[in-house]
């Protein structure tokens, strides 16, 4: 006879504004770096599962684009557009706040939940940010009378501080099922994908002002039949000025961009990685329905 498992399976929505750390806890619960991390609001631009597995349990977390109110550009309609495509066919919801700021976008964000009829369990992340823990307890009050959450469960993604608590919470919730990932996968992302994400990082994370929003990666070759595996990625920015600020004097912040992205392909790939980078202007392209989806949003 063959053996059946008992196990666990379902998906889990991470929605909230920009900035307040879904991406942060996805690969603090998976183990692995999935989605990519900024001090920048608007960092998330797709929709990215990270698969947590274990014996009898599989997470797939649903990191979304954080919800704004400023949609201004086509870019932002299609990144809350595609946040809040993103909760067809979930089990659960984690909406999530920064412990001690509640902010427009925030309720913005909540309201956008009004119709969700999956629970939504309500995360409170941060805490390690806030010094005198008795301010945490009204914030928590004040925070879920605003609906009828699931759950509570105050966080710290980036100090690994109750994560414990988000797995049971979400685990008793998951149906009764098998794995919809092989239990060795944990996105559902492929590694051009992930290159293109590394330099967009290493791009907002160096670059200042506005410039990272207007940017885009683009993958143009992705060749890994041969050591090193060779990567030409184009960055779009939507200004000729914008150009000149990427490529830096002398080149030097577009090799910094490329230095800092390859040395990351490499410990994640375990391989040499010979990445090239170019630099070219589609103008205006964030305001552009048909380029913003044009360029993988
Ligand atoms: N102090 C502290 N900082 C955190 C914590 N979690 C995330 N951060 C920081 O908050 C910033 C934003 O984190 P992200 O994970 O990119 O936030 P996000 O919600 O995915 O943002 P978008 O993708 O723009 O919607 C980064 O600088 C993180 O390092 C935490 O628990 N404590
Ligand atoms: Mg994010």
């Amino acid at each position: 006879m063959s053996e059946t498992r008992d196990t666990r399976s379902g998906m889990v929505a991470l929605v909230g504004r920009p900035n307040v750390g879904k991406s942060t806890l996805v690969n603090a619960l998976v183990g692995e770096k999935v989605s990519i991390v900024t001090p920048k609001p608007q960092t998330t631009r797709h929709r990215i599962i990270g698969v947590y597995t274990r014996e009898d349990l599989q997470i797939a977390l649903v990191d979304t684009p954080g919800l704004h109110t400023t949609a201004k550009s086509a870019l932002n309609r299609v990144l809350n557009e595609t946040a809040v495509a993103s909760l067809a066919g979930i089990d659960l919801v984690l909406f999530m706040v920064e412990a001690g700021r509640w902010r427009d976008e925030d309720a913005a964000a909540l309201a956008r939940l009004a119709r969700v009829e999956a629970p939504v369990g309500l995360v409170i992340n941060k805490v390690d940010r806030v010094a005198d823990k008795t301010e945490l307890l009204p914030f928590i009050q004040s925070v879920s009378e605003k609906r009828e959450f699931a759950f509570v469960a105050p966080i710290s993604a980036q100090k690994g501080r109750n994560l414990d608590a988000i797995i049971a919470e979400c685990g008793t919730r998951m149906p009764a099922g098998p794995f919809l990932f092989p239990d060795d996968e944990y996105t559902d992302r492929n590694l051009r994908f992930i290159a293109a994400e590394t330099v967009r990082e290493k791009l907002t994370l160096f670059l200042q002002q506005e410039l990272p929003y207007s940017a885009a990666v683009e993958i143009e070759r992705f060749d890994s039949s041969d050591v090193p595996i060779e990567i030409h990625a184009c960055i779009w920015v939507s200004r000729e000025n914008h150009k000149a600020m990427v490529i830096g004097r002398g080149g030097q912040m577009l090799k910094k961009i490329g230095r800092a992205a390859r040395l990351d392909l490499v410990s994640r790939l375990d391989t040499r990685v010979d990445l090239r980078l170019w630099v070219k202007v589609r103008e205006n392209w964030i305001d552009s329905e048909a380029s913003v989806r044009d360029l993988g949003h």
